[in-house]
């Protein structure tokens, strides 16, 4: 079996006007939805990052694949790695929180976009699931949790009719959001996105949350926005309230000294997110809950890596995430479904995707009792809906965005903002 096509459409779907602590959400995010096509007319998908540096390297990669035997995966991290060195991509600004901007993370971008499509494929002509191929599942309901955002109500200059969250900016707004996501998705824990308001209008949210939703794991993530007296201070007001505290302050060196000083549970997708930053963390016991990511990981397989290296040296796994749409949402699933020491409920952005802007037939994946179900069906167990794949593209020629820039963003709204870490 061989590789005879290969598809990179960039596309971009409506964003809620979301706050975090670079600033707020552009009008629509992008992604890049892959298709690889093998000689016997097998197809497998894809998900990845559309932010200018790694579409670039994802569409070189495009007529490299042909020919290429879709098992092969040794041959296609060789081909990658050559692609990137080749190109020596540059970080742009904002890559922070926008992994697909970071230019030490384009190998294990690119290689993870394709493995994910490989592996698919590999799943459809051997007719099983794609977790069989990661050795088979140890859960087939995936959970995931309530992500909870201060948001404005609509995007500046109006670029299309404001979500029907609405506005959340105080306890009882962020309360009411949780209500309606738990509502509509059953999910049984809550993720606050911090590092927006001020630190103790923030932890008030979390009191609320516990006062409205008892008996409901909390987590917060200011994103590496607070400094480490601020996080010291903002831990004693929350006391044991959370699950675990989440990216509460920058580097290393500080998240280390803060479970020192708190006894916390930390979990990270800032300060660990490669193998020689796990290495380091370990050493200085920086955090103890690493939040997985296939996109940057380098794939599914890598995940697994991850995984058990967190089981060798006794820390927690989870799921981090980006906005994103319903193939990366199943490709984490089943990925989640493979790891027996999957702790905590994974994060996921897709309760603010819009229901006419999903790319697969059917529509949006369902979150039904806050789990995503991996079924016995071949693959991702997913279809492309091409009408939707034209339409989201032709979005992503007009929407004028090419890079995810929050904080130029949220210039707009604010002259005087700036990229401050940590602002609090
Ligand atoms: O979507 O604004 C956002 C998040 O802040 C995202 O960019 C983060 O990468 O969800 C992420 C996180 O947990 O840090
Ligand atoms: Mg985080």
């Amino acid at each position: 079996m061989k590789i005879q096509r290969v598809t990179v459409t960039p596309i971009a779907f409506r964003d809620p006007p979301l706050l975090n602590a670079s600033g707020i959400h552009e009008p629509f995010a992008l992604r890049s939805i892959i298709e690889i096509e093998s000689d016997n007319g097998y197809i497998g998908l894809g998900e990845s990052y559309g932010d200018a540096p790694a579409l670039a390297i994802q569409q070189q990669l495009q007529e490299q694949l042909i020919g290429l035997d879709p098992f092969n995966l040794n041959q296609l991290r060789a081909i990658v790695q050559a692609t990137v060195a080749a190109n020596k991509p540059r970080s742009m600004a904002g890559a922070e929180l926008a992994p697909g901007s970071h230019a030490s993370k384009a190998v294990s971008n690119a290689y993870s976009a394709f493995e994910v499509a490989f592996l698919d494929l590999q799943a459809h002509y051997l007719k099983v699931p794609l977790v069989d191929l990661l050795g088979g599942a140890v859960r087939d309901e995936i959970p995931f949790s309530a992500y909870l955002f201060f948001k404005y109500a609509e995007h500046i200059d109006s670029p299309y009719k404001a979500d029907a969250w609405g506005e959340a900016l105080n306890e009882a707004q962020i309360v009411a959001q949780a209500r309606r996501m738990i509502e509509d998705y059953g999910f049984k824990s809550i993720k606050l996105k911090a590092g927006t308001l001020p630190p103790e209008q923030e932890v008030e949210c979390i009191k609320a949350l516990k006062k409205a939703f008892p008996g409901y794991p909390l987590r917060i993530d200011p994103n590496g926005n607070w400094s480490l007296p601020t996080a010291i201070r903002m831990a004693q007001l929350l006391g044991d309230d959370l699950q675990y505290y989440e990216d509460p302050t920058p580097g290393l060196e500080g998240m280390a000294e803060l479970h020192r000083r708190t006894g916390l549970p930390l979990a990270t997708n800032m300060v660990v997110t490669d193998f020689d930053e796990f290495r380091r963390s370990v050493a200085l016991n920086s955090t103890q809950i690493v939040l997985a990511d296939h996109h940057y990981w380098g794939g599914l397989r890598d995940t697994q890596v991850l995984a058990k290296m967190c089981q060798t040296f006794g820390l927690g796994v989870s799921m981090h995430s980006n906005s994103h749409l319903g193939i990366s949402l199943m490709a984490m699933a089943h990925v989640a479904a493979s790891v027996p020491n999957l702790d905590y409920a994974c994060d996921t952005h897709y309760p603010w995707q819009e229901p006419d802007e999903e790319v697969i037939k059917g529509g949006k994946v369902p979150i039904v009792d806050g789990c995503v179900k991996v079924t016995r069906a071949p693959g991702l167990g997913l279809e492309l809906d091409y009408g939707q794949l034209a339409r989201l593209h032709d979005q992503f020629l007009s929407c004028g965005i090419r890079q995810r820039d929050d904080v130029k963003q949220m210039q707009r709204y604010k002259l005087e903002w700036k990229a401050v870490k940590p602002r609090f």
